[in-house]
């Protein structure tokens, strides 16, 4: 199995580059986010209590994200390898994702860090809320929160990764097409 892990601050492309990943390796594509805005959508029970914490810029809880991504590895076994796409985000979860994986016999093999700027990102995500209507991208209070979250609590998880060798920084300012010639070129490392 290959495993990837696409890491960055909210809005910082990692669902962009996810969708060239997808289309020239065959990996199944997780986004915790994604996942989480179709239980939202459904109106179900987890759904109700995520968008309380989503439309504050927080995280959801971490056992209720866990069990989610348990559940997918469990269902997909004989996968060529996963995109964790916004997943983990606490050091907690990136624990809980090393010791499902070798449950079977496999590992993290690259965390690839999209470096970008505080000021863009939040242009970015506001031009985003302006044309989709996503509740947590509209209010610059919640923008800010989310990337005060993610200094907090997420980022400690890329010292995690890097600690064991794992971690590839690819500068997120550059056109999406740029970054995705960088991130396929650390690709190249690991797809032979
Ligand atoms: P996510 O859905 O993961 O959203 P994100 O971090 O905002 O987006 P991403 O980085 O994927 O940005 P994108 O490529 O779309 O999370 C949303 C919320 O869900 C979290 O705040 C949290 O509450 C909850 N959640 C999710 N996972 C969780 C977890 N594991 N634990 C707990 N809670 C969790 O890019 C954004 C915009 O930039 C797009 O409009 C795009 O077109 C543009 N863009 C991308 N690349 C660009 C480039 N190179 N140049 C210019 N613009 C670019």
């Amino acid at each position: 199995m290959l495993n990837i892990v696409l890491f960055g601050p909210p809005g910082s492309g990692k669902g962009t580059q996810s969708e060239h990943l997808i289309k020239q390796f065959e990996l199944i594509h997780l986004s915790t986010g994604d996942i989480l805005r179709v239980e939202i959508a459904a109106q179900t029970e987890l759904g109700i209590e995520a968008q309380k914490k989503m439309d504050k810029g927080e995280l959801v809880p971490d056992e209720v994200v866990i069990s989610m991504i348990s559940g997918i590895i469990e269902r997909n076994k004989d996968a060529k390898g996963f995109i964790f796409d916004g997943f983990p985000r606490t050091i907690a979860q990136a624990e809980s994702l090393d010791e499902m994986l070798s449950a079977h016999s496999t590992k993290v093999n690259l965390l690839i860090m999209l470096d970008v700027d505080e000021d863009e990102i939040k242009k970015r995500l506001i031009l985003r809320g302006e044309k989709s209507g996503r509740g947590d991208d509209i209010n610059i209070d919640i923008i800010t929160n989310r990337i005060n979250v993610y200094r907090l609590q997420t980022k400690p998880v890329s010292k995690y990764y890097k600690k064991q060798g794992k971690s590839f920084p690819i500068n997120g300012m550059q056109t999406e097409e740029e970054v995705y010639s960088d991130i396929a070129h650390v690709m190249g490392k690991f797809v032979k």
